[in-house]
């Protein structure tokens, strides 16, 4: 390297050290001013929309006394691992289903072949069920029949709901 590039390439280097510096200290004395919203780039937030709604009641399932108990057993994340016990469950219209995760992880129940399932989630849904914690299924207004469902979180992990 000659004298020459050894001054440019010094040069280049003082160059990048004081556009960083410059920008460090006009960055830190402009901060942002919290509520300050004349940004043309504001929009305001479209207003909530309706909850799509499911037969699944979001309830505290302590204080429910159920019919039948669907179990999501420890390990049913692993695909290949045993996951809702029973697999397939019989319960009889009106039955209030108790949902227990005791896996460690969320799961869902969830009615449906799979997320691609245009269905799914249409009848029944328990909505994320975080690992130690039970959810709700009420079958009073669901139709007789045999209904798949499958967990969104791990679509392998699926079972039978008959209600009769
Ligand atoms: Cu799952």
């Amino acid at each position: 390297m000659g004298l020459n590039e050894k001054i440019i390439f010094l040069g280049i280097l003082g160059m990048g050290a004081i556009t960083g510096v410059i920008s460090y200290v006009i960055f830190s004395e402009l901060p942002p001013t919290p509520g300050d919203t004349k940004s043309i780039y504001r929009q305001d937030l479209p207003p909530p929309t309706a909850q799509a709604t499911t037969k699944t009641e979001k309830i505290d399932p302590s204080t429910v006394k159920a019919d039948v108990t669907l179990t999501i057993l420890e390990g049913a994340a692993t695909q290949g691992n045993p996951d809702y016990d029973p697999d397939e469950l019989s319960v009889k219209k009106g039955n209030i289903i108790k949902v227990e995760n005791v896996d460690l992880v969320p799961h869902t129940v969830t009615n449906g072949a799979g997320p691609n399932d245009p269905n799914s989630a249409k009848i029944f849904d328990t909505s994320l069920i975080m690992g130690g914690e039970a959810a709700i299924i009420q079958t009073e207004e669901i139709d007789a029949g045999e209904y798949t469902y499958y967990c969104t979180v791990h679509p392998y992990m699926t079972g039978t709901l008959k209600i009769e």
